[in-house]
Order: C-alpha cells, then sequence, then structure tokens
C-alpha cells in the first residue's frame, strides 16, 4: 500500500539536533540554534548556486549587467548570507571567513558564546563550469569568561566542538562531526527544503588505491613527496595495479569523495608555496575533524597532526594529506625516508 513506500520516520537535520541536545544535559539551547542558523545558510547557498545561471550570477563581481545594476558574484552573497546568518542567530561573538581579512566581532547578547570559521564558497574556481564546490565550517567555543576576542579562534583543531562542510552538487550533502562524536551525513530534500539524515554514522575505508591531489605542482614538489606519489603510480604488491587519479579541484568534493570511497587526498607544501596552499581555520582543521572522527588521519607536510597545528593568524595555511588511515601510514613511511 501507499503508507507502506513512504518513510514516515524520517530523521531531518532539525530533529537530530534536538536529539542530540536532549542527549547533552548541560546544553542550553544555543549551540542548536546556531546549527539551525548554519542550516540555514547551507540551503540559501545551495539554492542561489542551482539559479546562478538563470539569473546571472556567474562571473566576476564588479560587473555591471544591462540595466547597469551592480552583479553580485555568488562568492559574494554565499559570504553576505553566511554573515547575516550567524550575525542574527545571537549565538556568535565572531566570525573568520575567508573573503574577509579580519575576523568580525558581532554586537554581544548574552548568548554569544561561539566563534565560527568558515569559507563560504570554497573550490569558487569550479562555479561557473557547474562543478561541485562546497562551504566548509569549524566552531570553537569562547573561552570562560571571555567576551570574544581573536584568541578565540586561533585555537588548534582539537578545541573545536563541532565542524563539517556542505558540498553542493547534485544534491547538497551536509556532512557535521561535534568534539568526541561519530560523523553523520545529511542530503537536501529540495522538496521538502529539509536535510535528511542519509549517512549515519559514516566510516572512512581503511585504505583504497584512489589518490587526489594538483600533479601540475609535481615541477615543485620536494623529491620524496615525488618519490612517494611515483609509488603510488606502480604496480601494488597486492594486486600488482597502480592507484587511480581523481582530483576535481574543489576540497570539498575530492574530500567527500575521499571520505565515502576513501584513499588519499592531499595538497602538500612546495617549492612555490612552501607553507601549502589550503587554509588552517576554515579548510585544514574542520576537514580534519571529520576525517579523524570517522577512523581516517590528516596530517600536516611535517607529519603532525593536522588537529594540532596552531594557527598563528587567522588565515594561516599548512600543507595537509587527509584520508584513510593506512594511506596516511603510507605517506608518514616515505617522510621516514626522507630523513
Ligand atoms: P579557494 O578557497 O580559493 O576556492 O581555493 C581552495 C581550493 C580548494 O577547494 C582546492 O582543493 C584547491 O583550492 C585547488 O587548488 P589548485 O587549483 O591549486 O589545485
Ligand atoms: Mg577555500
Amino acid at each position: 500500500s501507499f503508507t507502506e513506500q513512504v518513510d514516515t520516520n524520517i530523521i531531518t537535520l532539525t530533529r537530530f539536533l534536538t536529539e542530540e541536545q536532549v542527549k547533552h544535559k548541560e546544553a542550553t539551547g544555543d549551540f542548536t540554534l546556531l546549527c539551525h542558523a548554519l542550516q540555514f545558510a547551507f540551503k540559501s547557498i545551495a539554492y542561489y548556486i542551482r539559479r546562478a545561471t538563470l539569473v546571472n550570477l556567474t562571473g566576476l563581481a564588479g560587473s555591471a549587467n544591462t540595466t547597469g545594476d551592480e552583479q553580485k558574484k555568488l562568492d559574494v552573497i554565499s559570504n553576505e548570507l553566511f554573515i547575516e546568518a550567524m550575525r542574527s542567530s545571537g549565538r556568535v561573538a565572531l566570525l573568520v571567513s575567508e573573503e574577509e581579512e579580519n575576523v568580525i566581532f558581532f554586537k554581544q547578547g548574552p548568548h554569544a558564546r561561539y566563534a565560527v570559521a568558515c569559507d563560504p564558497i570554497d573550490g569558487s574556481s569550479n562555479l561557473d563550469a557547474g562543478v561541485s564546490v562546497g562551504t566548509i565550517f569549524g566552531i570553537h567555543k569562547l573561552a570562560e569568561g571571555s567576551r570574544g576576542v581573536k584568541e578565540d579562534i586561533l585555537k588548534p583543531g582539537t578545541e573545536l566542538v563541532a565542524a563539517g562542510f556542505t558540498m553542493y552538487g547534485a544534491s547538497a550533502q551536509l556532512v557535521i562531526t561535534m568534539k568526541g562524536g561519530s560523523v553523520n551525513g545529511f542530503t537536501l530534500d529540495n522538496g521538502l527544503g529539509e536535510f535528511i539524515l542519509t549517512h549515519p554514522n559514516m566510516r572512512i575505508p581503511r585504505k583504497r588505491a584512489i589518490y587526489s591531489v594538483n600533479e601540475g605542482n609535481s615541477l615543485y614538489w620536494e623529491d620524496h613527496v615525488k618519490a612517494y606519489f611515483e609509488s603510488l603510480k606502480q604496480a601494488q604488491p597486492d594486486n600488482g595495479k597502480p592507484y587511480s587519479a581523481r582530483y576535481i579541484g574543489s576540497m570539498v568534493a575530492d574530500a567527500y569523495r575521499t571520505l565515502l570511497y576513501g584513499g588519499i587526498f592531499a595538497y602538500p607544501a612546495d617549492k612555490k608555496s612552501p607553507k601549502g596552499k589550503l587554509r588552517i581555520l576554515y579548510e585544514c582543521a574542520p576537514m580534519a575533524m571529520v576525517f579523524e572522527n570517522a577512523g581516517g588521519q590528516a596530517v600536516d607536510s611535517n607529519m603532525r597532526r593536522m588537529l594540532e597545528v596552531v594557527p598563528q593568524d587567522i588565515h594561516d595555511k599548512s600543507g595537509i594529506f587527509l584520508g584513510s588511515y593506512d594511506e596516511v601510514e603510507k605517506v608518514k613511511e616515505f617522510y621516514k625516508k626522507k630523513d
């Protein structure tokens, strides 16, 4: 019958957050409200990305359309949507965005106990071609007694209370994890306008012969980095086959695939970018938290645990290797050989 075909016991993100809040007796509901604001930002960004070509949102900001109106590029709109969502939640004291040079401090309310870091649209070079992009976020709690200062966000990933990302692909996929918790994946149902729990307790496969790196940078790589990736292209001892290469050029999309299928994603530091390309606060640390909580690993170019790296500045960069547990172990082996 019809009622048998329809799943009526759906776990929406809203329900999930409410149930999480009940589990934590000390919870005030502030974090839950912050997550509701986050989810609204993701839905809005997903909506504008879907409509981008139709409403002239592709291309550069600052260009004028035929009527002379200023057009806003998607990453400008997404940044503004994100900032407004965080501000209006009343739960956020300060925000770091890839698109903003300085920390944004919001007018203080008594419930603003969180500091948020975000990359509103990561992988924006892919936007106009309709390739997947994403939003990455990390949430810190203000230090006891703090009214919200820069130091509340210049913290290592080990102190994140929650982190995750939303990928805007064929559908919008939200992946979120909380301190010491599991990783859960939600799919935006456009009809319902709700994120539905479709990937509970995500675990990354222990190993997988897929590597994801911008190989065009190999000219600048250190010898041990070259040697490592070269080794993946050789016949492997277990099956005589080389690894497959997959590189989208959107960290969120490359990381999401790696999370689901296993493998390794890397953006190593190199001679051209000695500090790497990806940013610690809103790219490397949140992803590292997701991967560790899913059973994988994430390290920087010195093989330090990514989550323990402390940024000196809000836009600091780092080299990164993240993925399946065994694949990251393999990288570490190559670095040992280097000395
Ligand atoms: P962005 O924040 O300016 O979009 O840059 C970050 C992106 C990542 O999504 C992606 O992993 C990387 O840059 C790709 O860089 P490259 O084009 O050098 O391979
Ligand atoms: Mg980015």
